[in-house]
């Protein structure tokens, strides 16, 4: 742990001690380091990895990305912050760490909001999706891309769940946003915010009973050793974004920054051909691996949930959003 903490230390004092000047971009190569809480391998990872080459290559060498995975940078929580002073210059995190500080991704993240993977994906493809990423971009990042997250779905310790009654009186972990602590209350779970790193040992130890999460990352995690029901809830498909620092971007010059903006776009296709296998092959893996897999009744979710849409749709603008994506085909 103290050498990680080091590792960490030195890396950050690396980034702060040499900053890269724009206006001689051009006789160096520029290193973008990126954060992310995933293994190598895991389909964001890899994304970001592919945007790296692209970049490198269309650049013509100039323009890298190193991708720092495994939380080798920190939290979700903490990396954005340094990313918001621009000690870290790209970040792929989800929305839920960027609710308490970018309203607009409250939205994408409300249960039940969109009707299924396709209709999410074809929403933040549009307009919508283009109005939400220019919230992230008034609080010191860029936003660059989405990436698709799935469908999160409760797991728990002890026995399965089936309807909102079987979550009473849980403990269950949740990602650090007061929306996240506002559904569990809905269901009359016990909200446990926790960095993502902390969840297996919370779990293995009873300090909480479940969690939620995608097949993924319910995977990667090993958590199903764990926490040996997945519930097919499906409740919220809060997606994941590839943040730059807007200080870091502000002190490239015009093309990178284009460059950099393109290649994120292109890296999607590839982000979700990777996301579909690798979201079948989990859902095998945890299954062979004796996790005991069940249906909930999606509707009574939904109808416990309903009372976080006037909590959290709370101005005209957000309310807006929700009613738009409700709409659209
Ligand atoms: C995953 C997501 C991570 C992290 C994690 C969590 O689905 O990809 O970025 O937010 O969930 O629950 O903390």
């Amino acid at each position: 742990m103290t050498h990680l903490v080091t590792a960490r230390r030195a890396l950050l004092l690396g980034s702060l001690a040499a900053p890269w000047i724009a206006g001689r971009a051009s006789a160096q190569t520029i290193t973008l380091r990126s954060a992310d809480t995933h293994p190598d391998g895991y389909p964001t990872v890899e994304a970001v990895k592919f945007m790296g080459r692209l970049v490198e290559e269309r650049s013509g060498g100039r323009l890298k990305v190193q991708v720092f995975h495994s939380r080798q940078l920190g939290e979700e929580r903490e990396t954005l912050e340094q990313t918001r002073f621009g000690v870290i210059d790209l970040n792929r995190v989800n929305f839920g760490p960027l609710n308490n500080l970018v309203p607009e991704t409250l939205v994408p993240g409300l249960p039940f909001v969109f009707r299924d993977e396709a209709h999410m994906r074809r929403v933040m493809d549009g307009a919508i999706g283009d109005e939400i990423i220019a919230g992230a971009d008034r609080h010191g990042f860029v936003g660059l891309c989405y990436y698709d997250s799935g469908a999160r779905s409760f797991y728990t310790r002890a026995r399965a769940v089936r309807t909102p009654d079987d979550m009473r009186g849980l403990k269950i972990r949740v990602q650090q946003s007061d929306l996240w602590v506002a559904i569990m209350r809905a269901v009359g779970a016990n909200a446990t915010p926790l960095p993502f790193g902390e969840v297996y040992s919370a779990l293995q130890t009873g300090v909480v009973d479940g969690a939620e999460n995608n097949w993924p990352s319910y995977h990667s995690t090993r958590h199903f050793e764990v926490a040996k029901h997945y519930s097919i809830s499906e409740h919220s498909m809060s997606p994941e974004i590839l943040v730059a620092s807007k200080r870091s971007f502000d002190r490239l010059p015009r093309d990178l920054q284009a460059i950099l903006r393109q290649a994120a776009k292109d890296s999607v296709p590839e982000m979700r051909r990777l996301w579909d296998a690798q979201t079948a092959a989990s859902r095998a893996a945890v299954t062979a691996a004796g996790s005991q897999v069940n249906e909930v009744d999606k509707e009574a979710f939904a109808r416990a949930m309903a009372p976080v849409y006037s909590q959290f749709a709370r101005d005209e603008k957000l309310r807006g959003l929700v009613s738009r994506i409700r709409e659209s085909a």
